[in-house]
């Protein structure tokens, strides 16, 4: 009997394990960049690893703000608010967690907010706090396609302040929910038929 439950059990994980824990996002930490940034200055750039520049261009500091993050990182709001992304396989049903660290330059609300994106689930902050912070979410990947944009956008007041980003991480944390196969479901009930006999023969 302990063998037989055993046995279907061990279907089942066989069933529902195995899924990328990867972080999907490439260059996330900003520090593959065309040219060194020394500490305490930045940098424009036309063009970033990894990144496509949708508005405005990339703008990237080394250890200018906070004093947690003495790295490179970008500002959402360079000559003026900037819309970065780069493509990421998805899967539907699945689960993922977001996170990434932020820092709202000016302090402002009104000038430092804004929002990460992808596949219909956005993520927006304007969250004050005078040192970095790492910001999580989740969400369940909804979308038809099996690839979908992640978007950086600043959504501030374009005034050359802006969110400071870095760190932006994107891991599968749940596979999506799938039907267990047929032949699982046929073995498990010959498993059970063979148990039910066996109680039947005389000890
Ligand atoms: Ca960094
Ligand atoms: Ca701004």
């Amino acid at each position: 009997m302990n063998k037989i439950f055993g046995l279907l059990c061990l279907l089942v994980l066989l069933c529902t394990a195995g899924f990328a824990q990867a972080n999907l996002i490439t260059n996330g930490d900003f520090e593959t960049l065309p040219s060194t940034i020394n500490s305490g200055s930045w940098t424009i750039y036309s063009s970033l690893p990894g990144w496509t520049l949708y508005t405005g261009e990339a703008e990237i500091q080394h250890g200018m703000f906070g004093t947690n993050n003495p790295t490179n990182y970008t500002e959402l709001d360079a000559n003026r608010n900037v819309r970065m992304g780069q493509s990421v396989s998805l899967t539907k049903g699945a689960t993922y967690q977001l996170s990434f660290d932020y820092f709202n330059r000016q302090q402002s609300t009104a000038s430092g907010s804004m929002a990460v994106s992808i596949g219909g689930f956005t993520y927006e902050t304007a969250a004050l706090g005078p040192k970095w912070a790492t910001l999580t979410t989740s969400f369940v990947y909804t979308g038809a396609s099996p690839s979908a944009i992640l978007y950086l956008s600043g959504t501030g007041v374009s005034d050359s302040y802006g969110a400071l980003v870095d760190n932006i991480s994107l891991v599968q944390t749940k596979p999506a929910p799938t039907p267990v196969p047929g032949a699982v479901w046929l073995l498990g009930s010959a498993l059970l038929v063979l148990l039910a006999f066996k109680r039947r023969l005389p000890a």
